[in-house]
């Protein structure tokens, strides 16, 4: 699906600001063909929950409906219009003038419509029905659990069956945008490298509605020169003297595609992209045939008020603080980041591991841990999840969303599921499979798994080009003891090298929760001093071992979550406050990752 942009041909109308919202009230029926019956205020994009300050809204759980009126100018009316969520959190319904015009569910991918049949001359009303409703065949996958209050109300509750709160709402922009009716629907583009030659034959595939004499394929570089040209709907062309999108060094070509119609250019759209080559050999991640060393983060869309929402000074201000420490990539957990952030990554050279938002497959803990080592473990996880169907749609959604992005060098098709439990590898082989035949540039893919499913216990590592691991040794297990930590850290990375020594592995979590401006001289957990000796004590086993190419702890910045005896205010292990103020750590970590090149660091 390509990003909406303005260019000769099209035009982007932008629907963020403020919005009608209301809670739905179940003794309430909303009738769609008349105005909602409220005014109260909502900025999009943006979650709802802070917003108000009114804990019914923060911690509502059910429907919600949003509502904007807008027009579009005369000039623009014969052209084909498009309404376009970049997200909507987690299933909406979208009424235009009172008429379902589309419905989608998964709050982290966008979705569109044609607009033009129900569009009227002056205003226009946009209404949009919410959920926030998580259970076990959606991906997040919520507890979810109905009851009738005192006076017969029913009351809904869905408990996270993950770390961050359930933040919800239109998250991301709400855009029209015009093409002709004769237009470009998608580009595919693959760069194929000769790094001995510094060549790249491009392979373009284009995708159009309506009818075209020509396509035109025009290849631009930075400075806006034409490099090559290339004609057909399939079709390929040749840069030579090719500049690399590197780490941190990036660089990007445009496609500019035309459709031609009796000698005219109809449509044109402008797609960028770098031309890398990533691929896992003999234990290493190479980019551009050389061996890459992951550095960097796992982190939230989370900041204060707008919650979960898009905000692009947060983004920017993220990738300086990560470039000022060294870091080169980062993982988009728990789910899909926004568009605009991926075009940044694309742009700043910050290295992408792309997740899906499945996260949450895990039937409990209440199981014996001790079986764990045995193996054969059965916890019921994959007879209780219904999320085939979900997981299945957003790996195609995510992969034709982010298909082109050279800053994306892995798929993340999962976080901490019950991979040790039977059935794990039955439910994870077929998605596996669906993404290595989706994705045109044939990305390594990786699950992320638990601490649980160590090598003995794990069914799934099979599956995966790089093994992912979060781990916690020194936290959740051996707390406050580093040296038992550190014995731990290392026969288990040992364990998973002698049983796989052809897959690199890397650390896609580890972390400690830390109060900022909480000191001790004794290694208290919670102190910033012990968040420190933590991540050394990390550094030096992963300096020991040959095919560990890569360290994303957890997390970027403190988040939100939601209530639980574990949490005071969210979730303490960013390495930043919310607010962005270094802990103390940065230092440390700064001083290691800005010592360690992107390319060669373990040969
Ligand atoms: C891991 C999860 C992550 C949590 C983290 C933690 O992947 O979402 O926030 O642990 O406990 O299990 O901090």
């Amino acid at each position: 699906m390509l990003y909406p942009i303005a260019t000769d041909s099209r035009v982007v109308l932008d629907l963020s600001g403020i919005w009608n919202f209301m809670l739905e009230d179940d003794n309430q029926e909303v009738d769609v063909n008349q105005p909602l019956p409220t005014t109260d205020s909502m900025a999009v994009p943006a979650s709802f929950n802070d917003q108000s300050v009114a804990s019914e809204v923060r911690r509502h759980t059910g429907y919600v409906w949003y509502e904007k009126e807008f027009t579009v100018a005369k000039a623009l009316r014969n052209e084909r219009l498009v309404l376009r969520f970049g997200s909507a959190t987690h299933e909406a319904w979208v009424y235009l003038n009172g008429e379902l015009l589309v419905h989608h569910k998964g709050g982290f991918t966008p979705f569109e419509a044609e607009m033009n049949d129900l569009l009227t001359e002056g205003t226009n009303r946009l209404t949009v029905r919410l959920s926030n409703i998580l259970d076990y065949t959606t991906l997040p996958v919520g507890n979810y659990t109905e009851k009738k209050d005192e006076d017969g109300n029913l009351v809904r509750n869905v408990d996270e069956n993950f770390d961050f709160f359930n933040y919800a709402g239109l998250h991301r922009p709400v855009r029209i945008y015009s093409t002709p009716f004769d237009r470009i629907e998608d580009i595919v583009i693959v760069p194929e490298v000769d790094l001995d030659n510094k060549k790249a034959d491009v392979k373009f595939s284009v995708k159009t509605g309506g009818e075209f004499d020509e396509v035109r394929v025009t290849i631009l570089d930075e400075d806006g020169k034409e490099v090559a040209q290339a004609a057909g709907q399939e079709t390929s062309a040749t840069i030579d003297n090719v500049n690399l999108w590197q780490p941190l060094d990036a660089y990007l070509y445009t496609a500019k595609v035309e459709g031609i119609k009796n000698g005219e250019t109809v449509d044109v759209y402008n797609e960028p992209f770098g031309v890398r080559k990533v691929e896992v050999k003999e234990g290493k991640f190479l980019f551009n045939g050389e061996p890459f060393y992951f550095k960097g983060f796992g982190k939230h869309e989370d900041t204060f008020v707008r919650g979960r929402g898009l905000d692009e000074a947060y983004n920017v201000l993220d990738l300086n603080l990560m470039k000022d420490m060294g870091a080169n990539s980062l993982r988009t957990s728990h789910y899909p980041y926004s568009e605009e952030m991926m075009r940044l990554c694309d742009r700043e050279g910050i290295v992408v591991i792309d997740e899906t938002p499945a996260v949450g497959l895990m039937a409990s803990f209440n199981f014996d841990l001790s079986m764990l080592e045995k193996g054969a473990v059965d916890d019921g996880t994959w007879d209780k999840m219904d999320t085939t169907e979900a997981h299945e749609q957003v790996i195609r959604e995510l992969i034709d969303r982010d298909k082109n992005h050279a800053s994306v060098v892995m798929w993340s098709i999962a976080n901490e599921p019950a991979s040790y439990s039977k059935g794990a590898y039955e439910y994870f082989k077929p998605l596996f499979d669906l993404a290595r035949e989706l994705d045109p540039q044939n990305r390594p893919l990786t699950f992320v798994n638990i601490m649980l499913a160590k090598p003995k216990a794990d069914l799934c590592a099979d599956l995966v080009d790089v093994i992912a691991l979060n781990r916690y040794y020194g936290w959740y297990v051996n707390t406050g003891d580093l040296d038992e930590g550190e014995k731990g850290t290392r026969e288990e990375l040992l364990e998973w090298q002698e049983k796989y020594p052809e897959k690199p592995m890397m650390y896609t979590e580890y972390g400690a929760d830390t109060v900022a401006g909480m000191h001790s001289m004794y290694h208290e957990p919670f102190s910033e001093e012990y968040q420190e000796d933590y991540y050394r004590m990390n550094s030096k086993v992963f300096d020991e071992i040959p095919n560990f190419i890569g360290e994303q702890l957890w997390n970027f910045a403190d988040f939100q979550t939601k209530f639980g005896i574990m949490r005071v205010q969210g979730n303490k292990k960013g390495i930043f406050t919310r607010a962005r103020e270094p802990k103390r750590v940065v230092r440390y970590l700064s001083e290691r990752w800005n010592s360690i090149p992107h390319l060669g660091y373990k040969k």
